[in-house]
């Protein structure tokens, strides 16, 4: 049931209205920091980000690739000093290195919230890593008829 009610009624049952802030400071393609401006919930003034049920390349380390340099700068490109909206886990909350888990919304100039957790998988910078115990599901980020026929 909650799969359908987030692709019908994706702002409201979603509520990605969490949390809005600014970011301060890209780390790499699925972790961030953020000034927080607006919460219902009481956070620190600024706050670790991990991207939910998404993983990108790693950028140190024994595994660092070009590929997760190059998904640190998409998402540099996007994110750094913008306003940005998150829906936090209800769940789990805070991963164990005491980041929030987050889907990330884009406000577009019409008022249109688009998905950034969802962006990084289309552009080829993430893939989807479905943690269960979280509240997310990453296959409601897409419609139906663009499951069925990825082609189109
Ligand atoms: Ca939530
Ligand atoms: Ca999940």
């Amino acid at each position: 049931m909650g799969l359908i009610a987030c692709i019908l009624i994706p702002i409201v049952a979603c509520s990605p209205d969490e949390v809005y802030g600014r970011v301060t400071h890209v780390v790499d393609g699925d972790t961030f920091d953020l000034e927080v401006q607006e919460s219902n919930l009481p956070l620190d003034d600024v706050i670790h980000v991990r991207l939910a049920d998404i993983d990108c390349p790693e950028t140190r380390g024994p595994k660092a690739s070009p590929e997760g340099k190059a998904a640190t700068e998409y998402a540099r490109s996007w994110l750094l000093s913008q306003y940005v909206y998150l829906d936090l886990d209800d769940k789990a909350g805070q991963d164990p290195y005491n980041r929030w888990v987050a889907v990330v919304y884009i406000a577009e100039p019409n008022g249109d919230l688009t998905n950034f957790n969802r962006m990084l998988v289309d552009a080829g910078h993430a893939k989807i890593d479905d943690y269960k115990n979280n509240e997310f599901d990453p296959s409601s980020w897409w419609s139906q008829s663009e499951k069925k026929d990825p082609s189109d």
